[in-house]
């Protein structure tokens, strides 16, 4: 995404808001590791990591100061905030919901973009369980909020593309002949409250 963007001429600046990354993929503008690392935490505190990782995103929420001052040479910016994976944080902690309530203060325009491992997508079962993660995430954030199935390179190791969600609904593979009904409109509601469908 930042190389996307930097290629369309847009700046483009990459945040690290996961203390548990080690090792950053690419040079990011502003790292928490320089507010609190998720190491030292564990070690002080006698955490495990994941305690630890919420504890770091508590002590963020609590130091909201640090991120604004940090964040102020990034104006004009397309800032990429990566968060960590821990689900707890978006289905019911409040720590980062306060950051990203935060965030919108300082009128930055926020938009949540889950990447959804498309491993998830290869049976049914992980299929409904992670609609529910994602439908309670988009509650628990508030944002506009895009999923995004990652991985695909990967997904033919797991079956064939398709059949996961074929069997979900009980039905043969569509043909031409018998399109999908639509998700919404004609008959069928559409999402409450503007929400946009997991899906
Ligand atoms: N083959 C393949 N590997 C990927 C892809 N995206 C990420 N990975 C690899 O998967 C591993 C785990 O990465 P992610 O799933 O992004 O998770 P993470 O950022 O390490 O962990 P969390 O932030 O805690 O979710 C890393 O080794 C990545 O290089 C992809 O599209 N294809
Ligand atoms: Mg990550």
């Amino acid at each position: 995404m930042r190389e996307f963007l930097g290629r369309l001429g847009r700046r483009v600046a990459v945040v690290n808001l996961d203390p548990a990354n080690e090792a950053l993929p690419c040079p990011c503008a502003l790292d928490i590791g320089e507010l609190v690392t998720l190491e030292d935490v564990m070690a002080s505190l006698g955490l495990g990591p994941n305690g630890g990782l919420l504890y770091c995103m508590d002590y963020l929420a609590a130091n909201a100061d640090w991120l604004r001052q940090r964040l102020q040479g990034l104006r004009g910016h397309y800032v990429l905030f990566d968060c960590p994976g821990q689900v707890e944080l978006y289905t019911h902690h409040q720590a980062l919901k306060d950051v990203l309530a935060q965030l919108a203060k300082w009128n930055f325009r926020l938009a949540a973009v889950h990447l959804v491992d498309s491993h998830y997508c290869t049976d049914p079962g992980k299929f409904i369980s992670v609609l529910c993660t994602s439908l309670s995430t988009m509650l628990h954030v508030e944002l506009p909020h895009v999923n995004v199935l990652s991985k695909m390179d990967l997904i033919e190791q797991y079956g064939k593309l398709g059949e996961g969600s074929r069997s979900l609904r009980g039905e043969k593979e569509p043909s031409a002949s018998s399109p999908l009904p639509p998700c919404h409109g004609q008959g069928h509601p559409a999402p409450p409250g503007g929400l946009r469908a997991p899906f």
